[in-house]
């Protein structure tokens, strides 16, 4: 199978060529594909990650203020930084490497994504079966009753539940808390079951979300990882791609196209 890419990949062009190519047949022979992201899938869109250096890290340490904690501690602080953050994501949109990946639910018989990121940008470029792992930036939930709520006491900064007047906070998982349960469960089940196992744009230093990867390769999945620096799973590797991802998915699209 022989096919000329089009763009000129970042970091010299044709350097990953042989990488896509292998992950290109991984994925040509896979029935069941599933892929877990990071912050790095939406570095192209202009949302700052966490640790790369420019991340949201250098700003707001998430272990301190990601936390329930944290939000107690300086409730106004914390819902302005989720502020920032909403803001960025709707200033930006979802990238390239986003709508490959939506495109690849119509090649696979099944294909899933597990994302950590609370952007919702890969439901935004299409895809549909999406486990948010880490909740979503836009919806929020009463710091009490763990209610999704549709409406605010926006009488104050925070905002307050209208129902019980505890704080609200954002939809996401904050650091020490649990993941939603079917959606952990769902994403687990994907990775147990998977021929290729993506990994995108993630240091893969979060658990459990950073996991699914060691318990697909248990199961007798090929990992094929794509990010541009190393990350710390980088040894399940079967297929390691430095690249970007919204350089090296449409590649890899454009390849499973021309191939199948
Ligand atoms: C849990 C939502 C069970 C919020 C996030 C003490 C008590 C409790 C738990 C722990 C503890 N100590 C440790 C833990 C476990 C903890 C954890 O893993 N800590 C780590 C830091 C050691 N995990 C938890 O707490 C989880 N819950 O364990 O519950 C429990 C419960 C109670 C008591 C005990 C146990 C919950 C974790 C979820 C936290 N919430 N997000 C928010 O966003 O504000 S985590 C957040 O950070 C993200 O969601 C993501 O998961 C993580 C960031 O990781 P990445 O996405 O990988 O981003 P990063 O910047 O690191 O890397 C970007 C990568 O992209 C880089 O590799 C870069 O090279 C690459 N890149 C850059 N550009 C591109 C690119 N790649 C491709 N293309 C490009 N163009």
């Amino acid at each position: 199978m022989d096919y000329k890419h089009k763009g000129t990949l970042s970091k010299g062009g044709m350097v990953n060529m042989d990488e896509i190519k292998n992950a290109v047949e991984l994925l040509l022979k896979a029935r069941r594909v599933s892929a877990l992201t990071g912050a790095g899938m939406s570095a192209e869109s202009g949302i700052q990650t966490f640790r790369d250096k420019d991340g949201i890290w250098t700003k707001m340490d998430p272990m301190k203020w990601a936390t329930r904690e944290g939000y107690l501690e300086n409730p106004r602080l914390v819902w302005e930084w989720y502020e920032a953050r909403r803001n960025q994501v709707k200033n930006s949109k979802p990238n390239d490497g986003h709508r490959a990946m939506a495109e690849f639910e119509k090649i696979f018989g099944h294909f899933s994504v597990a994302t950590q990121n609370i952007d919702g940008f890969h439901k935004l470029s299409g895809s549909k079966n999406v486990h948010e792992l880490h909740g979503n930036i836009f919806r929020n939930k009463c710091f009490d009753e763990n209610k999704i709520l549709e409406e605010l006491d926006e009488s104050t900064i925070p905002p307050r539940c209208p129902h019980c007047g505890a704080l609200a906070r954002p939809d996401v998982v904050w650091f020490g808390e649990v993941l939603p349960q079917e959606v952990w469960e769902a994403a687990f089940d994907d990775a147990k079951n998977s021929d290729v196992y993506m990994v995108v744009g993630t240091s893969g230093t979060v658990y459990p979300a950073a996991g699914l990867a060691a318990i697909a390769k248990k199961n007798d999945a090929k990992v094929v990882i794509i990010n541009p620096e190393d990350s710390e799973i980088d040894l399940l590797a079967d297929v390691l791609i430095k690249g970007k991802s919204g350089e090296v998915l449409p590649e890899i699209l454009r390849g499973l196209q021309a191939g199948k």
